[in-house]
């Protein structure tokens, strides 16, 4: 369990912290599940916050089994963010991981698909021989949003893996929102309870920089949607705000200003110190996420420094999940 995996990458531990210590040192509480599958292996799992479990020591260049998956599942379903850190996969293996989350869906931005695998895109600032850009969304802020809420029927899951990215710099963040919707005043609650707002995939893109851009075949691909606000689970009945300011035009039957107000607030209310899990990437590190439960946001970094992460997203199951419709 201890043992160093057989093809991960290498440890960039400090130099006295080797990473068992290291680990044990911030852990609060560790928490053991018995997963069984072509692994039969106990998970350690070490939470952030309350909204991103840590796994470590599960090889996922290895098949995963059916029991290690559903308790992979279950701490998606839990947390809403799930770190794998310094793994190491091909395509085929990134594909494979993502289908044990749900069904894969390549995104609308196919002029950020790599040349391989269709299914898997860059979100880098690296340019080709040509000075094209390999992927999208370039080296500024990304601001707070929730991937997929310009689609009428969202796939909510997705994932990053890092391949290169700058040190203690263009860190991911992700914010909690089932937290932030039980948090607010029981008269907000029941007052924005059954709200729907208006999402645009072109307001969204006007916030990327030139090169990120989409074509107008893909605009023309992305008319206006309308979500419900506050969305429940179907098992565990917890609600959670479904928000995107950057990508909503505003709440049906209110004026836009008043709508887009109250998003602001929303979403200033929700991105609060309190609510959010950081990222700091190393190479290796896999991060999965449900966008139904979370607003996500990268920092701007020097445009000098090379970063490049493959993503994928994938239809997280109705039964275990929110999903937005
Ligand atoms: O570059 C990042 O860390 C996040 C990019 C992003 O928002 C995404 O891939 O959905
Ligand atoms: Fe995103």
């Amino acid at each position: 369990m201890l043992a160093a995996p057989a093809k991960g990458v290498d440890a960039r531990v400090e130099p006295g912290h080797d990473g068992l210590s290291c680990w044990c040192f911030i852990t609060g509480g560790i928490d053991m599940t018995m997963a069984s599958g072509l692994h039969e292996m106990a998970l350690m799992v070490r939470w952030e916050n309350g909204l991103c479990a840590v796994v470590d020591d599960v090889p996922l260049w290895d098949a995963v089994g059916d029991g290690m998956a559903v308790e992979l599942r279950a701490l998606l379903a839990r947390g809403g963010v799930l770190v794998f850190p310094r793994q190491a996969l091909s395509e085929a293996e990134l594909v494979r991981v993502a289908g044990m989350f749900g069904t894969i869906e390549a995104s609308l931005r196919y002029d950020w698909a790599s040349p391989y695998t269709r299914e898997v895109g860059y979100i880098s600032n690296l340019r080709d021989a040509e000075g094209r850009q390999i992927g999208g969304l370039g080296n500024n802020e990304v601001v707070w949003h929730s991937d997929q809420t310009y689609v009428s029927t969202p796939a909510t899951g997705a994932m990053l893996y890092c391949l290169e990215s700058p040190p203690r710099a263009a860190r991911t963040s992700w914010a909690d929102l089932r937290r932030a919707w039980e948090a607010l005043p029981e008269a907000t609650r029941a007052r924005i309870e059954d709200y729907v707002a208006v999402f645009s995939y072109d307001k969204r893109a006007q916030s990327y920089e030139a090169g990120s851009r989409p074509g107008d075949d893909i605009r023309q691909r992305t008319p206006p949607v309308e979500h419900r606000l506050v969305n429940r689970h179907p098992r565990t009945g917890e609600k959670a705000l479904y928000l995107d300011p950057g990508t909503a035009t505003g709440i049906r039957g209110l004026p836009a200003e008043e709508g887009m107000r109250l998003l602001d607030e929303l979403c200033a209310h929700a991105t609060q110190e309190r609510f959010l899990y950081t990222h700091d990437w190393q190479v290796g590190d896999l991060v999965v996420w449900d966008n139904a439960v979370t607003l996500h946001r990268r920092e701007p970094f020097d445009p000098c420094q090379p970063r490049l992460l493959k993503r994928l997203q994938f239809r997280l199951p109705q039964a275990e999940f929110i999903c937005p419709d």
